[in-house]
Formats: structure tokens, C-alpha cells, sequence
């Protein structure tokens, strides 16, 4: 019986556990390498004439099953899982360009996002022109001869600005332009690109899809076709492909991630309307709170507005670096989607790379915070915040 809602997706696709000793969770095929039975067969298989295993870097039963598991999250025709968010964001974009070609970019994105299309530049004169892309004028505005791709983070990590898919997408169909969008911090639970007429997602499977924090792991989500000139190249050739083990931790994170999200979700949204109205913070930017002005598209676009808060406190860098030093549960430390509620700041960790200027464009103020909220109860998330922040 094929799965109707997206919550049983999650957790259900290993069905042919006879091949398994019944077993109800998949095992994990930790092996380098796969016999053929003779050598014709090894040759057919080769070939690309006879299915089956050869070898772990080009394809692995456990990869296979988060791959397959993936796509469905994601309403795409096939998934292929990498060693880490960067390098499926990298394979996917090193297979849609090449020297010479343009692509427009969300205003922010992930700092080694930013660090790769820099070198990309600096290597193959791939030019990025990151613009707000709040209308079709500043598309247009920005449009060259040569742009191929439109690459989005929505929400953006860290400043929370979302981009209109239904505007993006039309823009990139009337000018032949693949829609490329980066979906970590949504997760396919809250947002299924896909559904909206992206050609291609990535995660970072890092974050809320592993769930833990135990795993580093990405994953990108596209047409048959496409994804099948990312495996031959960027993935066979490059190798940045994902372990057994690794992709056995996903499938085992999946299962619980329609829970986890509910409450992160939930927890989140206290969280924000009680920072909102801490007098020592100055803004907060949550896709959830009605005065955040892009309110408007959570709501058309996401079934809920996530688990990732930034805020500024009064006081700069300084104020913020106190702020953080006082917590005494939540966590400092870079990533997401775990667990445990943490804490880091932007402009000196995940966006480091990114210099001051261009920072200061996308808005990454040295006064902002990121809070990845968790999965522990709300009032003892705020009650570390609140001391931290009062100072008392
Ligand atoms: C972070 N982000 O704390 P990996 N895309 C997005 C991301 O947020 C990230 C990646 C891709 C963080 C990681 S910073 C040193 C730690 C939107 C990662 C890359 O390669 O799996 O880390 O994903 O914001």
C-alpha cells in the first residue's frame, strides 16, 4: 500500500524485508566493494546492461534507500545523497555551469555557498550577482546573456528573508534559467520546492533531516535526467558520495522528522513572541511573526514558518557575545535542526568568510544571533535566554 500522507512517507519504504531476514529496519551494507557472480556479469554491469551493485562510490543499497526515500519526501523523480550539504551543492551546481556563465543569487546565503561561488569565480569565471529578487524588475535588472541558474536559500540562513517561488519560477521558464533551491532550513516537512516548479533542492541533511547532530550529510533532489548527469559526473567523478552508515542514521532520523518538526515549530513560535518583547533586543526575524515583512509568504509557501530565530540585541557585538557567554543550558555552536537549542553568531562563525561589505549588504549585522530552537520544553529554553539576556 503506497503511503497517502507525507508523514508515513517518512517512515515507511524498506518493503522488501524478505530480502532482509524480515528485518524491519534496513541493514547497513558496509561493504566497499560487491562480487559479481562471473565475469560477464561484472562486464554487463559496467555496462550499464544488467542491474546491481560494483562498488560503493557508484551506488550502495543503504545510500539507495535514503536516496529513494528522499525523492518522495520531496515530490522529486530521484534523490542523490553526498557526504555533505556542500558537496551536493557543489556537484549540483559544477553540473549546471560552466566558464563564463552567470547566476543570480539569493541576497544571502550559507557563508560556504558564498565561499564556493567565489571560487568558482576565481577559477572559472563563473559570476554570481546576489540581488533581493523581491520583484521581477530586479531580475530583470540583473538578467545577462549568460545567466543559467537561479540558486536561492528561502528562508535565507541567517536573516530569515524568504523568496517567492511562483515569481522566481515564471522568470526562469521565460528565460530557459534553472531554479536551484536550497531548502535546509525548511526542511521538505515545512516546504517541497519541487511542488512549486524548482527544477532541483538541496539540503544540507545535516540539520533537521539526520536531526541529532550526529551526521554530516547532504542531499540533492531533481528530474530523472538531470540527476542522472550529477551521479555520472560530479558524484562518480568527484566522489564526494555519502556512507552506509551515515545514510542508515538519515533513514533512522527521517522516521521522527514530521515530530520533531511539529515541536521545534512550536517551541519556536513562544520563543519568538517572548524575545520580541525583551527590551534587550532590538529586532527579531522569524518568518512567523506577523510583523516580519515577509510574513505573507510563509504562509503562501510553507505549512509552517520554522525553527530558526535571528535577533539583535542593544548593545553590538559585545552585548551579543555577553548574551552568550551567560547561557548556561543552550549551546554556542554552528548547525541546526538538533535536538539541543543553539546559539552562534553570524558574522563571526557561519558567515566569517563572507567580507565585511557584502555582509553588511545581506544584512548580517555583528549584534545579530541565530538560535537553532530544539526539541526541549519551551519555558526552559526561554528561562536560559531570559537570564542571559537580563544579565542577572
Ligand atoms: C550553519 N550550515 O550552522 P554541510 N546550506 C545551508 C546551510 O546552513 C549549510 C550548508 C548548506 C551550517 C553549518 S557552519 C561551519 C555549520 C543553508 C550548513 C552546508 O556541508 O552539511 O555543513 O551543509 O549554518
Amino acid at each position: 500500500m503506497m503511503p497517502v500522507k507525507k508523514e508515513t512517507g517518512y517512515i515507511h519504504g524498506h518493503e522488501d524485508k524478505e530480502r532482509h531476514y524480515g528485518s524491519l529496519v534496513p541493514p547497513i551494507y558496509q561493504s566497499s566493494t560487491f562480487t559479481f557472480p562471473d565475469a560477464e556479469s561484472g562486464e554487463a554491469r559496467f555496462a550499464g546492461n544488467e542491474g546491481g551493485y560494483m562498488y560503493s562510490r557508484l551506488g550502495n543499497p543503504t545510500v539507495r534507500e535514503f536516496e529513494e526515500r528522499m525523492a518522495k519526501a520531496e515530490g522529486g523523480e530521484k534523490a542523490l545523497a553526498f557526504a555533505s550539504g556542500m558537496a551536493a551543492v557543489s556537484a549540483v551546481l559544477t553540473s549546471l555551469l560552466k566558464s563564463g556563465d552567470h547566476v543570480l543569487v539569493s541576497k544571502g546565503v550559507y557563508g560556504c555557498t558564498f565561499g564556493l561561488l567565489s571560487w568558482l569565480y576565481d577559477r572559472f569565471q563563473v559570476r554570481a550577482a546576489y540581488i533581493s529578487m523581491e520583484n521581477e524588475a530586479d531580475l530583470e535588472e540583473h538578467l545577462q546573456p549568460t545567466t543559467k541558474v537561479i540558486y536561492v536559500e528561502t528562508p535565507i540562513n541567517p536573516t530569515m528573508k524568504m523568496t517567492d517561488f511562483s515569481l522566481i519560477t515564471k522568470f526562469a521558464k521565460e528565460h530557459n534559467l534553472t531554479v536551484v533551491v536550497d531548502n535546509t532550513f525548511a526542511s521538505p516537512y515545512l516546504q517541497r520546492p519541487l511542488e512549486r516548479n524548482a527544477d532541483v533542492v538541496v539540503h544540507s541533511a545535516t540539520k533537521y533531516l539526520g536531526g541529532h547532530g550526529d551526521v554530516i550529510a547532504g542531499v540533492a533532489v531533481g528530474n530523472f535526467d538531470f540527476m542522472e548527469v550529477v551521479r555520472k559526473n560530479a558524484q562518480k567523478d568527484m566522489g564526494g558520495v555519502l556512507g552506509s552508515f551515515e545514510s542508515w542514521l538519515l533513514l533512522r532520523g527521517m522516521k521522527t522528522l514530521a515530530v520533531r518538526m511539529d515541536r521545534h515549530c512550536s517551541n519556536a513560535k513562544v520563543i519568538a513572541g517572548k524575545l520580541k518583547n525583551h527590551p534587550q533586543v532590538e529586532s527579531i526575524f522569524f518568518p512567523g511573526d506577523p510583523d516580519f515583512n515577509q510574513y505573507y509568504l510563509a504562509k503562501k509557501q510553507m505549512d509552517q514558518p520554522g525553527a530558526m530565530i535571528s535577533f539583535t540585541v542593544k548593545g553590538g557585538k559585545e552585548a551579543a557575545f555577553n548574551m552568550m557567554n551567560r547561557l548556561k543550558m543552550i549551546a554556542i555552536a554552528v548547525s541546526l535542526g538538533d535536538a539541543e537549542t543553539l546559539v552562534q553568531h553570524p558574522a563571526s562563525m557561519t558567515h566569517a568568510v563572507i567580507p565585511e561589505a557584502e555582509r553588511e549588504f545581506m544584512e548580517i549585522g555583528d549584534n545579530m544571533l541565530r538560535l537553532s530552537v530544539g526539541l526541549e520544553h519551551h519555558e526552559d529554553i526561554w528561562r536560559d535566554l531570559e537570564q542571559a539576556l537580563t544579565g542577572e
